[in-house]
Parts: C-alpha cells; sequence; structure tokens
C-alpha cells in the first residue's frame, strides 16, 4: 500500500471514531473521565521569586509525576497579565482542572467566568482571590493554602514575648511582600492586631520587597539610611518573608551592624536559607509557611475528576522556629 493510501486510511478511521464519539455517547460530563485516559491538570505558577516558590513548583511537579497526572505547569513571572494567559490557553485546551496560585488577590472575575462557562474546576492554591462583584467562592471548588493572618500574629507574638520590652520603644522596620497579594495584606494584618495590645512597638517604616532576596537587600539599604538621617534606632526587621530577610541581612551588615543582635529579625516560610541564617545567628525566629502543596493537590484533582466534593478551606498545619531549635531541626527540614 503507499505511504498515502496509508495516510488516507488512517484519517477516516479518526474521523469516524470521533464522529461516533461525538454522535453516540451521552453528553460528557468534566467529572466523567475513562480510567485509561490521564488526568490533565493545568497548574498556572507565580513565578520563582523565592526559596518557597521553589519548593512549591518541586513538590506540585514531582506530585503530578507520582500520581500519574498530566501536568501543565506555566510560570508566569510575578505578573498577572501572565497568568491570566496561561489559564486561558487551559480552558481552551479543555485541560479537566485547573489550579493556580494567585499572584494577587483581585483582577480575575473575567477569566474565573470564563472558566466557570467552559465546565472546568479551578483550585486556588497557597494565595487567595477577591471578586469585585460577586461571591469569590462561587467560582474556585477549593483553596488549599495556609492562614496568612496567623503567621502574621505568631510572628508577632513570638516578637513580643522575645523582646520582653512593655515600656520602652521598639522600633520595627516591615519588608512586606508583593502589592496586593494575599500574604502581604494578611501578614501585615495578624502583625498589626498583636502590635496593638502593646503601645510601646511601631512600625516606623514599612516597604515592599517583593518577596525577593535583592529587594528586600535594597529596600533594607534605604531603611538604614533613612534611619540614620533621622536619627532614629531600627531594634527589629518583620520581613514578609525569609528570602527579603536574608538579603536584609547582607544589607545589615554591609551597614556595619550585626543582624541578629543589633537588629533582631523575624520573617516567615521556615525555608532552608532561614535556618542556615539561625544557625549563623544572624536570624531569631521563621515562622513556618509550608510549600509542600502538590499531593494535597493532586489528592483534590482525582477527588474532583471522580465527582467528589471536596472541602472549600484546607488550611496547612504549620510551626513556629525560634533560631535556639535551628541546628536540632535544620536536618528534619523538608524545604
Ligand atoms: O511566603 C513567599 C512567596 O504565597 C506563601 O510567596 C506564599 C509566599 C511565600 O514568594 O516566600
Amino acid at each position: 500500500m503507499s505511504k498515502w493510501k496509508k495516510v488516507t486510511i488512517a484519517l477516516s478511521v479518526g474521523i469516524m471514531m470521533f464522529t461516533l464519539a461525538g454522535c453516540g455517547g451521552a453528553k460528557q460530563e468534566t467529572t466523567t473521565k475513562p480510567a485509561d485516559k490521564k488526568i490533565v491538570l493545568g497548574f498556572s505558577q507565580i513565578g520563582a521569586e523565592s526559596e518557597w516558590r521553589t519548593a512549591n513548583t518541586e513538590s506540585i511537579k514531582a506530585s503530578a509525576q507520582a500520581a500519574g497526572i498530566e501536568l501543565k505547569f506555566s510560570d508566569a513571572q510575578q505578573k498577572q497579565e501572565n497568568q491570566i494567559k496561561a489559564l486561558r490557553s487551559f480552558i481552551q485546551q479543555k485541560v479537566d482542572v485547573i489550579a493556580f496560585s494567585p499572584v494577587v488577590e483581585t483582577g480575575w472575575d473575567a477569566v474565573l467566568q470564563e472558566a466557570k462557562a467552559a465546565k472546568i474546576p479551578v483550585i486556588l492554591t497557597d494565595r487567595s482571590i477577591k471578586m469585585s462583584s460577586g461571591n469569590a467562592e462561587d467560582y474556585y471548588v477549593t483553596f488549599m493554602g495556609s492562614d496568612f493572618v496567623e503567621e502574621g500574629r505568631r510572628a508577632g507574638k513570638w516578637l513580643v514575648d522575645f523582646m520582653k520590652k512593655d515600656n520602652e520603644v521598639v522600633n520595627i522596620v516591615e519588608l512586606q511582600g508583593t502589592v496586593g497579594s494575599a500574604p502581604a495584606i494578611d501578614r501585615k494584618a495578624g502583625f498589626e492586631e498583636i502590635l496593638k495590645q502593646h503601645a510601646n512597638y511601631k512600625v516606623i517604616k514599612s516597604q515592599t520587597g517583593d518577596f525577593t532576596r535583592a529587594k528586600g537587600k535594597e529596600v533594607m539599604e534605604s531603611f538604614l539610611k533613612s534611619a540614620k538621617a533621622d536619627g532614629e534606632k531600627i531594634d527589629v526587621l518583620y520581613a514578609h518573608n525569609d528570602d527579603m530577610a536574608i538579603g536584609a541581612i547582607q544589607a545589615i551588615e554591609e551597614a556595619g551592624l550585626k543582624p541578629g543582635k543589633d537588629i533582631i529579625i523575624v520573617s516567615i516560610d521556615g525555608v532552608k536559607g532561614a535556618f542556615e541564617a539561625m544557625i549563623a545567628g544572624k536570624l531569631n525566629a521563621t515562622i513556618e509557611c509550608s510549600p509542600l502543596l502538590g499531593d494535597q493537590l493532586m489528592t483534590a484533582t482525582k477527588d474532583l475528576v471522580a465527582g467528589k466534593t471536596l472541602d472549600k478551606r484546607i488550611v496547612t498545619k504549620e510551626g513556629v522556629f525560634p533560631a535556639e531549635v535551628a541546628s536540632k531541626e535544620l536536618p528534619n527540614r523538608k524545604y
């Protein structure tokens, strides 16, 4: 048989099968899937801004492979427009489930309405959203991730216990996460909630370092400069993540001060880099925020495809690690 004949036969068989599937079968629901077909999950990641994020990406990729799920992974390089493009392309490709970690809280209305219209279930991982109109919960099946307000509270409580200062003024500088992101908004709010009960603790400067080491360093340099110009003493640094704290540690050292001593530092995430900084005496505490969401996400994806209903909120369990436990804990850390 000639090559072209073979191609023509193959094509007509293909078309026949396609037509049969289209006319004969019942309308396919998004929740049913033949057992031999791989589930396809489209995941839009924020970027690679921190150690946390890298660990989160690795966890998702490894868990997808272990679960036999086909993962379409897209990195948005910290840009919402890229995430929206990725979500639209997942809708177009008719993936079984869409999951994403929204870089900021707002601006998702249109694309989530499109996903809903296409009947593709959406899972939020790590960060949550707010809709400009309507109920956000109507647009996702579950949100799995940490309680960021609680993390901020934990940082505040640790600080107050550690400083043991009831009357003396404690000057704090704050490095915030990405502007408009859930963890930046919530970690600020939780921390402030605790400080409200201790009037001598004052946040004297607060600015975003976009969750990166480079920005953390840059902003800390400017904090140190302006504090010097204003004749203020910085007692404490509160950083919304470990990477910004690690960047700031460099800036503090370059200014001739001792991080962890001259300036007490508390940050959030609990990445290995933070444990190393604690062991070196340069960071005083880290509040845990686990990025290991991969297994949970794959279980949820399978459950959804099997037609199960998920809990609307799955909260990650986490702890607080002060410097004195760092060397004992470091070998147990998985990220
Ligand atoms: O704390 C930070 C990352 O959303 C919880 O994002 C996450 C945060 C994490 O860049 O390091």
